[in-house]
C-alpha cells in the first residue's frame, strides 16, 4: 500500500458541522466521535470524507462547497423531512433501540424506513461520482446498513468495508424488525463486515444463516460470488493522545483544584452521553445503595456524574433526563450537607483537557451501561492514569469488558453487587491499583486506534486476494 492510496471514509457525520450564525455559514470541528478518535490514522492516507454536515439545507452553497471539497470533505445534503425520517426516525427511535436490545423502545415505521432508503442512496450518488477503482471504501455504522450493496451493485469491483459501533443483536431480537433481510443484505454488500467482539459476529452470522440461508466457515461467508469476511476488530483509542494530554502541567493543576474543591474526598466518576443504554438510574440508585449499607462513607466520597446532553429531540432521552436530575436531587437531599453534596452533577460538554483532568483526579470509574457496543471512556480512563493509581468498575454488557479484564466487571442490574465492588474499588490496595492498571493500559497501548484502523485495512485487502483465488478457481470449475 502507498502513500497515496485513497481512503473514502464513509459515516453518517462529517468530522465538521456547517453552523448558520446571522444568515453566515461557517464549519466548525465536529466534536468528539469517530472523527478525533480517527485523526491520527487519517494522516497515513489520502484520505477523504463523505457524510451529512449537520445542517438541512436542500441546496449548498457553491464557495462552500468548494471550499469543503478542498479539504476533502463530501458533504451530503439532506432536506429536513429526509433527516426527521432517516435519523431522528430511523436510525435513532428504529436501529439505536433495537439493537441494544430495548425493542420496547422501538418504533417501526414505513416512512421512516423509506426517508433510510432514500438517505442511503443519496450517499451512494455523491460517492459515485469521486470513487475511483482502486480506492479503499470504509463504511461506519448503523445509519448505512444498506449502502454496501447499493455501492456493489454500481461498482462491482470495489474495495469496501463496513463496520458497526454499536451491538449487533441476537436473532430473537434482530428478527422483529420488519426490514431484517434487507438490511443483512446491504451490509452483505461489503467485502469486510467487522465488529467491535466476537459475540457480535456470532449475532450477526446466526441472523445470515437463519434469514438469508448462508453458513460460514471461520467467519467466511460466500455470497452469489463472493467471499466475504466477517471479523471482530475492537476499537482502541488514542492513547499517546490521551497519556500525553493527562501528563501536560495544565491538568496537573486542574487535577490538584479538583481535589481541593471536593474537600479531598475520594472521587467516584463516571462519564456519558445521556442515553438510556448507559444504566444512569441504575447507577445513581447502586450508589444510594453502597451509601445505605456502608454508611462510614457519608460525607467521605462525591460522585461526579458528568452527562453530555444527547437527541435532546427524543421524548425518551427527555424522559429520562428529568428522572436523573430528580434521582440526582433525591440522593442529595437524602445524605448531603451544607459541606457535602454527594453527586455532583455536571450536564455538559468540557474541553478534552478537563475530561481528562476528572479521570485523572477520580479514584474510580464507575461504567456501567446495560448495554454498550464498545465503550471508549473506560480505555481513555485507563490511558489517563499515569502513575497507575485508580480502580474500573466495568459491566460485563460492555464490548470493552472483554479486553479490560483487570476491571471489576459487574451485572449493572445487580445494584448490591455494584455497591459492594464500590467498597471494594475504594478499599483496593495501591500495589494492586497499580499492577491491574499497568496490564491494561499494556493492551490499549498496543492495540490503539491506529493499530485497529490497520488491522481493519489490511484485512480488507487480504479478503481482496481470496476473492480473486476464489473467483479463478471458480471460473476454471465452470471451464
Ligand atoms: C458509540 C458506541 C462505541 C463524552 N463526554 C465528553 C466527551 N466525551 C467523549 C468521550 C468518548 C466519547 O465521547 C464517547 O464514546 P463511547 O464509546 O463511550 O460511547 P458512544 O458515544 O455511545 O459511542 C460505543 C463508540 O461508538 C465507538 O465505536 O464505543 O459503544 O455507543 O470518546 O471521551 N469528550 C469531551 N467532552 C465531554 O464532555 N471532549
Amino acid at each position: 500500500m502507498g502513500l497515496m492510496d485513497r481512503l473514502l471514509i464513509v459515516s453518517n457525520r462529517l468530522p465538521v458541522t456547517v453552523v448558520r450564525r446571522k444568515g453566515k455559514i461557517y464549519l466548525q470541528p465536529s466534536v468528539g466521535g469517530l472523527a478525533t478518535g480517527l485523526s491520527s490514522v487519517l494522516r497515513k492516507y489520502n484520505t477523504l470524507w463523505i457524510g451529512w454536515p449537520g445542517i438541512e439545507i436542500e441546496n449548498s452553497k457553491e464557495d462552500l462547497e468548494a471550499r469543503m471539497k478542498s479539504e476533502g470533505l463530501y458533504p451530503v445534503h439532506l432536506s429536513k423531512g429526509e433527516v426527521n425520517g432517516y435519523y431522528h426516525g430511523f436510525c435513532n427511535k428504529t436501529i439505536w433501540p433495537l439493537f441494544h436490545s430495548f425493542s420496547q423502545y422501538t418504533v417501526y415505521n414505513e416512512n421512516w424506513w423509506s426517508a433510510y432508503k432514500k438517505v442511503n442512496e443519496k450517499f451512494l450518488d455523491v460517492i459515485t461520482e469521486i470513487a475511483k477503482p482502486e480506492d479503499i471504501i470504509w463504511i461506519h455504522d448503523y445509519h448505512l446498513m444498506l449502502l454496501p450493496n447499493l455501492l456493489r451493485k454500481e461498482m462491482p469491483e470495489a474495495r469496501i468495508g463496513f463496520f458497526l459501533h454499536i451491538p449487533f443483536p441476537p436473532f430473537e431480537i434482530f428478527r422483529l424488525l420488519p426490514w431484517r433481510k434487507h438490511l443483512l443484505e446491504g451490509i452483505l454488500g461489503a467485502d469486510i463486515v467487522g465488529f467491535h467482539i466476537y459475540d457480535y459476529v456470532q449475532n450477526f452470522l446466526q441472523c445470515v444463516h437463519r434469514l438469508l440461508g448462508y453458513e460460514h466457515e471461520l467467519g467466511m461467508l460466500i455470497v452469489g460470488d463472493r467471499v466475504v469476511k466477517v471479523d471482530a476488530f475492537p476499537m482502541g483509542i488514542d492513547y499517546n493522545k490521551f497519556e500525553n494530554i493527562a501528563n501536560s502541567p495544565e491538568v496537573e493543576e486542574e487535577v490538584k483544584k479538583i481535589r481541593k474543591k471536593l474537600g479531598g474526598r475520594k472521587i467516584i466518576l463516571s462519564i456519558d452521553r445521556l442515553d438510556y443504554t448507559k444504566g444512569i438510574p441504575l447507577r445513581l440508585e447502586a450508589f444510594d445503595t453502597f451509601l445505605e449499607k456502608y454508611p462510614e462513607y457519608i460525607g467521605k466520597v462525591t460522585f461526579v456524574l458528568k452527562l453530555v446532553p444527547s437527541r435532546t429531540r427524543v421524548e425518551h432521552y427527555v424522559q429520562l433526563k428529568k428522572y436523573i436530575d430528580e434521582l440526582v436531587g433525591k440522593i442529595n437531599g437524602k445524605y448531603g450537607d451544607i459541606e457535602w453534596t454527594p453527586v455532583q452533577y455536571i450536564y455538559r460538554f468540557l474541553p478534552l483537557e478537563k475530561l481528562v483532568a476528572l479521570y485523572r483526579a477520580a479514584d474510580v470509574a464507575l461504567i456501567t451501561p446495560l448495554r454498550d457496543g464498545m465503550n471508549l471512556v473506560a480505555k481513555e480512563f485507563i490511558a489517563s492514569k499515569i502513575d497507575g493509581k485508580g480502580c474500573l468498575i466495568l459491566s460485563e454488557t460492555t464490548g470493552a469488558a472483554f479486553e479490560l479484564v483487570e476491571a471489576i466487571v459487574v451485572n449493572p442490574n445487580n445494584k448490591e453487587r455494584v455497591a459492594e465492588a464500590l467498597k471494594m474499588a475504594l478499599e483496593m490496595p495501591e500495589d494492586e491499583q497499580i499492577q491491574r492498571i499497568r496490564a491494561m493500559q499494556e493492551r490499549l497501548r498496543r492495540y490503539n486506534v491506529e493499530k485497529w484502523a490497520d488491522d481493519f485495512i489490511q484485512e480488507l485487502n487480504k479478503i481482496k486476494e481470496v476473492q480473486q483465488e476464489f473467483s479463478t478457481k471458480y471460473l476454471m470449475r465452470e471451464l
